[in-house]
């Protein structure tokens, strides 16, 4: 906690899921944590900063609409983003949002899909990171939290977009944490496996009924269980860097490898 104190730390996709849980966690670690909370739905983002002020008065939470699956909006962002106050004090950047769009077979597969799944997981990842990166530098200091996939290791079929731009990011991430060896910025990237969010109801499109089937007769992990990690990397010694995590469920072998009851 005391190693987080004062940090601040931005998060993109934190209007749910795992993203919505660490921006929660940080602030249940460290409460007076300065968090940067993103994401295209603004109402959720000032509904969260809400719920944080009810849990620390401490907490400094700037609120911006960011869809960094276009490039103009991120340039936007930084733009805008206040230099003093919260640029040049970022301290740790977690890439999360991200989404899976169907589970059409190659040739079926919408090019609008392919279009928002590589602009979103991968584009808008590595544009984050590009801006982060010379900031970090010039303080040879800050962390880069990724959120990769257990996808991104094990693809499966009606999978191959979404697991190829999984499969990206943990070698962007991997090239990316080797570039930096010379300098105190720390790279990390966590793959969980099955964890209960709007993921699967984003990839039926909005069918509740085939988003709950995927947790049918299993106990998925939460975005809490994802966060909990996130902040134990992000709170470990500058010197300390836990580079690559998997995380599954315990009746999870691997992506296509589930016991149900
Ligand atoms: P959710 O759907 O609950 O959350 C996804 C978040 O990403 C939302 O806050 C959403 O916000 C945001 N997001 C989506 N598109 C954009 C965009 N273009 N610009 C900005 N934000 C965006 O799912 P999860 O919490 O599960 O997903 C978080 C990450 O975890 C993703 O990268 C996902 O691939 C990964 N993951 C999830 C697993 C799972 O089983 N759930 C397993 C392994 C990895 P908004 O819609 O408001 O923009
Ligand atoms: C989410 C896990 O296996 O449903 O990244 O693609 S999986």
């Amino acid at each position: 906690a005391k190693r987080l104190s004062g940090k601040t730390i931005l998060i993109t996709g934190a209007s749910s899921g795992i993203g919505r849980a660490t921006a929660l966690e940080f602030v249940k670690t460290a409460p007076d944590v300065r968090l940067i909370l993103t994401a295209r739905r603004q109402e959720q983002l000032e509904e969260l900063k809400t719920e944080i002020g009810s849990l620390s008065s401490a907490a400094e939470v700037l609120v911006k609409k960011l869809d960094v699956s276009d490039p103009a909006d991120i340039k936007r962002f930084w733009v805008e983003l206040p230099k003093e106050e919260w640029k040049d004090k970022l301290d740790i950047l977690v890439n999360n949002a991200g989404l899976v769009k169907g589970l059409e077979h190659v040739g079926d597969i919408a090019e609008e899909d392919v279009n928002i799944m590589y602009n979103t997981n991968v584009t808008g990842l590595i544009n984050m990171t590009q801006a982060v990166i010379p900031l970090f530098k010039a303080r040879d200091a800050g962390t880069v939290i990724n959120i990769g996939s257990i996808a991104g290791r094990e693809p499966y079929p009606g999978g191959s977009i979404y697991c190829s731009t999984k499969a990206a990011v943990r070698a962007f991430t991997e090239s990316l944490r080797k570039e930096l060896v010379n300098t105190r910025i720390r790279v990390a990237v966590i793959d969980p496996g099955q964890v209960e969010t709007e993921f699967s109801v984003v990839r039926f499109r909005g069918d509740k009924s085939k988003a709950d089937a995927v947790y049918a007769g299993v106990e998925p992990l939460t975005g809490e269980d994802i966060a909990e990690i996130v902040i134990f990397v992000a709170g470990r010694r500058e010197n300390v860097v836990i580079a690559d995590t998997l995380v599954f469920p315990s009746h999870q072998g691997g992506a296509s490898s589930m016991h149900r009851k």
